[in-house]
């Protein structure tokens, strides 16, 4: 019984039976009631779609807004030559922005499994350090990103500046990662709709990566992940606005993550204006995902306790730069109400962007362009 001395040592007298269960298995069973999580509010795939027929036919009868089809990632449609996402990083630091040479964020299939272990090590790194203070309830430099986004959750989210604020998040993170932990390639992105119905199955959650994605228990129970790289992490922000120290737990349906298809996705980006797009795919296949994995991600204010939510957010990202790709006008306009306020503030490109000191305030008009002085990305589909 290899185990029963470990087990002696760790916990001192214990029961007999308790010394038979492996250690690993008692503690991935570990359950955490779901009902201290909320969830994303959605509309219905049948809803997206019914709109997109809608706009379909008035192009059809000519008397509606004229909208090209989303043509994937920026630039050169070839893939990438190298098989490593490293990629002209440097550029937008340095303000120069070669749009022939900018970083190319990988699909996770397409990321190697050195880039792969090299991504979860850097988060994990940042996990490690202390927190840089000043970031309510945050007890590491992670919980610092989580904790801006639990702070600002009211005015960044069902608003107009949904998706270039997280776009400028995501890429507050990746600097993190850069400065502060020197990971030196481009970021990768999730293509969700290639696993949509099986998350669980995705590489992603596996020990060598992200850890496990555990079913919602039949009795409605998420499960503490206990392996992989961010097993046994204990969260101290969230939930919602509280602070209180929970585990990492998931609680994955797979009968929400199968209504995250690329037809959702499509047709969300049918719609020519941005705001519409934008309200279909936050309340659309954005809220799918993160309901999909459950527990910490499914709750709106503190979701990013969860590592995985930034994999969930660069395949959002990259459904808004696919429908930019529509048009060019669509990296330079924006529409919409600036926060949930009423009345409407109109968001313009001048609306400004903040972190609450993590990083400088920027603007929704300097992350439009993911080609341009501000960010140099584009991604390989
Ligand atoms: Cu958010």
């Amino acid at each position: 019984m290899r185990f029963s001395v470990a087990s002696q040592v760790l916990c001192g007298a214990v029961a007999v039976s308790a010394l038979s269960i492996p250690r690993s298995i008692e503690k991935r069973l570990k359950l955490i009631g779901l009902g201290q999580f909320g969830s994303f509010p959605t509309i219905t795939p049948e809803e997206a779609h019914r709109e997109a027929e809608n706009i379909l036919k008035d192009i059809i009868l000519g008397d509606g807004p004229q909208f090209k089809h989303g043509q994937g990632g920026v630039g050169s449609s070839t893939k990438p030559s190298s098989a490593s996402a490293v990629g002209n990083i440097a550029a937008a630091d340095a303000g120069t922005c070669d749009p022939n040479n900018p970083a190319v964020r990988l699909e996770w299939r397409n990321y190697s499994p050195d880039d792969r272990k090299a991504f979860v090590d850097a988060i994990k790194c940042l996990i490690d350090k202390p927190s840089s203070g000043g970031f309510q309830g945050s007890q590491n430099r992670y919980e610092d990103i989580v904790s801006v986004h639990q702070q600002l959750t009211p005015s960044i989210h069902q608003s107009a500046v949904f998706l270039p604020w997280h776009r400028y998040y995501v890429s507050i993170f990746e600097s993190l990662l850069r400065e502060e932990c020197g990971f030196d390639r481009a970021l990768p992105w999730w293509d969700e709709t290639l696993d949509a119905g099986n998350f669980a199955q995705s590489s992603i959650f596996t020990d060598e990566y992200f850890g496990p994605l555990p079913a919602k228990t039949s009795d409605g129970q998420g499960t503490c992940i206990e392996s992989g790289t961010f097993g046994g992490l204990t969260l101290h922000v969230g939930p919602g606005s509280r602070f209180t120290d929970h585990c990492l737990a998931r609680a994955a349906d797979e009968g929400l993550t199968g209504v995250v298809t690329s037809q959702f996705v499509q047709d969300c980006n049918s719609r020519s204006t941005y705001d519409a797009m934008r309200s279909c795919q936050e309340l659309g296949p954005h809220a799918y995902g993160h309901n999909g994995i459950g527990a910490v991600m499914s709750e709106v204010q503190a979701s990013p306790g969860d590592p995985v939510f930034f994999l969930h957010h660069l395949f959002v990202d990259h459904g808004f730069r696919v429908w930019q790709n529509g048009d060019p006008s669509r990296s330079s306009t924006i529409d919409g109400c600036a926060g949930s306020s009423s009345p409407c503030t109109p968001v313009s490109m001048d609306t400004v962007l903040s972190s609450n000191g993590l990083r400088p305030d920027t603007t929704v008009g300097a992350v439009m362009d993911t080609l341009g002085d501000y960010l140099c990305y584009r991604y390989d589909y």
